[in-house]
Parts: structure tokens; sequence; C-alpha cells
């Protein structure tokens, strides 16, 4: 979607000062016994997920405000994911959610995908809310999906996530992440174990439908669109389920998803330790499920969950191999420019995670030496990795400086020019 020459030409005139800047990081790691050869490798392997929804306006539940060129659908939001890859070589999957994402034509969609050099990753159900266009959803969410009192409702949910598997397996596919809104507003509104129960039993139908070599990732969400309650709210539910549920489930982190001050790196390394971490959705919050851009507001927590995934890597957990994914909502911002910064964002924290000094680290933990152990994750935490990010990007053929090259080519202009103003206007409450 981005002219090569374009980058080219960008990157021929930063080649100098990158250089400059990647040699001086280079001596400077090597002292500290790195080899810079080896993080850049790393990081030019190193990928996450775009979500289909992201590339549109978010919004609240009190107004919208679309920018210009929105995508229209599936195949423009495709193409605005390929401008996030070809600018930064660190988003090479789109996730897709259904029905949010209205394919009639499955395969000719890969093959979209694959002429912008795109691949699709987890597939996302929706049971939280109603579909009304839907012959096949004539019962409604509201109170509940998957563990709804109703058993006709509950395989409703069961068979919408067994369409989702169908139609994630036409796209080369290989996981299904379920998100649910069930819980309750009220103190006895629910039934806590039964519910739980239910949502167990109909995860199961959905395992069950899962191809070989499929996983299940279950997400969990301490509150919203439930208040009170949610059936899956944490990541200790989350655990029981897909234990009970079977050996393709895992449990995903969304980092909104939590209380505010939960240690969510030590539920990272709970859960690789019981072999169950799924993967993640990244964005960043001050106050809930905030869905704001991925590093831009507590970096470090980012960076000390990508110190337990790299610890976790090296100590070779059996099956450790987490989806990495964004999950954010650009209010304010052209989402475009916020998946590449967010993208880059997460590659930064995998780098600095990288170069900690491990031997040092484990050996001011057994000595007990708080301070220095702590000095360690800070040391690599306060590395400027910037020269390693735009390198691995260059030798990628993606852009030493993506949100430069992206303004320049004027791309947002001319998708503006050829798909229509969307409105904007109130929220569902208001
Ligand atoms: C729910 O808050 C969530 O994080 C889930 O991943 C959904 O699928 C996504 O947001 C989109 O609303
Ligand atoms: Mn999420
Ligand atoms: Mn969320």
């Amino acid at each position: 979607m981005i002219d090569q020459n374009r980058i080219a030409a960008a990157n021929a005139r930063q080649e100098a000062d990158l250089r400059a800047d990647y040699d001086a990081l280079a001596h400077q790691l090597d002292r500290r016994g790195v080899n810079i050869e080896r993080i850049t490798e790393a990081v030019m392997a190193f990928g996450v997920a775009v979500p289909s929804w992201g590339v549109g306006t978010g919004g609240t539940r009190f107004a919208r405000f679309p920018g210009p060129g929105e995508p229209r659908h599936i195949f423009d939001k495709l193409e605005d994911c390929a401008v996030i890859q070809d600018l930064t070589a660190t988003t090479p999957r789109v996730s897709l959610h259904f029905p949010w994402d209205q394919v009639e034509d499955m395969d000719g969609l890969f093959e979209s995908g694959r002429a912008l050099g795109l691949a699709f990753d987890a597939v996302n159900s929706n049971t939280f809310q109603d579909h009304p266009a839907d012959p096949r959803h004539p019962l409604s969410y509201k109170f509940g999906s998957l563990s709804h009192t109703d058993p006709a409702v509950r395989q409703q949910a069961v068979e919408h996530n067994v369409l989702c598997i169908e139609l994630g397996r036409k796209v080369g596919a290989n996981a299904l992440t379920v998100w649910i809104g069930d819980g309750s507003n009220f103190p006895g509104q629910a039934h806590f174990a039964r519910a739980f129960e239910r949502y167990v039993e109909s995860m199961q139908a959905v395992h069950g439908d899962l191809p070989e070599g499929w996983k299940l990732f279950l997400e969990h969400k301490i509150h919203e669109p439930a208040f009170y309650s949610t059936v899956i709210q944490d990541w200790g539910s989350s655990l029981m389920a897909a234990q009970a549920i079977g050996p393709a489930a895992h449990c995903l982190v969304d980092l909104g998803h939590h209380a505010p001050n939960v240690n969510i790196e030590m539920i990272v390394a709970r859960l690789a330790a019981a072999g169950r971490l799924g993967g993640f959705h990244f964005n960043d919050s001050k106050y809930g499920d905030d869905d704001l851009d991925a590093g831009s507001i507590d970096p470090f927590r980012l960076f000390l969950v990508f110190n337990e995934l790299v610890d976790a890597e090296r100590r070779g957990l059996a099956g450790f191999a987490p989806a990495y994914m964004l999950d954010q909502s650009h209010n304010v911002t052209d989402p475009i420019e916020s998946l590449m910064t967010s993208a880059i964002e997460v590659a930064r924290a995998y780098a600095q995670a990288l170069i900690v000094d491990r031997a040092s680290l484990d050996q001011h933990q057994e000595a007990n030496d708080v301070m220095l152990a702590a000095q360690t994750l800070k040391r690599a935490f306060t590395t400027d990795v910037t020269p390693i990010l735009a390198m691995a990007r260059a030798r990628k053929g993606a852009a030493i400086d993506p949100l430069a090259v992206y303004r320049a080519s004027g791309y947002r202009r001319q998708v503006a020019e050829i798909r229509p103003a969307a409105k904007g206007g109130g929220g569902g409450i208001v």
C-alpha cells in the first residue's frame, strides 16, 4: 500500500544517522556482554497482530468522532492494516471479529490478505451483542450467552463460536478468542457456581469442535458490561475454566481487564508456569478497560510483562508460544498512527527485556541483594533501544521513521477521497 521507493528514499536520508546511533549502542551493549545483532534478529522475527476493529475510530458510550477516510468494510480495513505492516514490518497478521467483519467470500479475503502481505491471527467471536440481522440469532444475549440460564441461548452462542472457527479455518487462522460479557449487575442476580458450570459446559462443546492444532483463548475481564460480577472475571476463573474445558484451552491476558494496581506480570508468570498462557491483548490504561495505546501510560509495566515472557522462553517451558495482539480503541488519533506506534512500543518492551542481564539478576535474587536486582531490571528498561528497532525495520524494507513516511505519503487524504465521510454522533447511552 505504501510505495517501496518512498520508504527507501526516506530511509536513505536517515541511514547514516541510524548507523552511527546503532554502532554507539552496539559498543555500549558489548561492554555489558550483549551482542546487538542477536537482539536485532530477535526483533526482526517479532510480530504483534492488529485487530481489524482497531483501524476504525473507536468511541465511548457517550460519542464517537470518526476521522476522515474511515474504512467501510473488511477489505478497506485490510488495506489500512497493510499500511501498518508496510511501514513497521512488525504487524504481519490481522485478527478478525465476527460479525463486525462481514465477509461473504472468505477465500477472497484470504487472497486479498496474501496480496497485501498479511496473514490471519486468532478470530474473535461476539456473543456480547445481539445480531438482529442474522436469522441464526433469534435469541437475545441480554442475560448472557455461553452461561445463559436458557439452554437454547447457550446453544445459539456455541453455534456462533463454531461458525467463527469455520470462518477462521478458511483464512488459515489457528485460534479462537472468546470474550463474553456474561455476568450480573446486582447481588443475587446470578448464581456464581451454576453460571460458571454452564459456561464450562458450553466451552467444552466449542473445544470439541476445534480443528487439529487450534487453540481456544479465554479472555477474562473484571467488569463491563456486567458491573457486579462477570463469569470469567480474573485469571483464577480463567485458569480453572481452561483446565476444565480441555488441553487446547488457554488463558488470554488483556492488559486493561484487571483492577488498578493488579500485578499483571505476576499473573503472566503464573499462567506460563501452569502451561496455559495463551496470549495477550496489548493496550494501556489508567483507570480500567481504557484501551489506550500500548506503552502510552505505563511502559514499565509492559516491559515487566515482557521480562516474564523472555524468562519463560529461556526456561523452555513446554508449549510456550503466546499469541500477541493489540486491542485498543483510538478515539482522538488516526488509528493507523496509533497502531504503528503501539506495535513499536510492544517491540521495544521485548527488546528491553532481551537485554536484561539474567545471570546477574539470578545472582542478586539468590543473594537477596534487592537494590542490585532492581537496578538490573531498570538498567535494561532505561536503555534506549530505538536504534535496534529502527535497524530491524530498515533491514526488512520498512521505514526508519514510519510516522513521518506515513504522513508524507498522504495515504489518509487519498482514502478520504474514495471512502465517504462516516457519521459520528452519540454513543449507546447518554
Ligand atoms: C472486551 O473489552 C475486549 O477487550 C475483547 O477483546 C473484545 O473482543 C474487544 O474488547 C473488542 O471490544
Ligand atoms: Mn481484549
Ligand atoms: Mn477490553
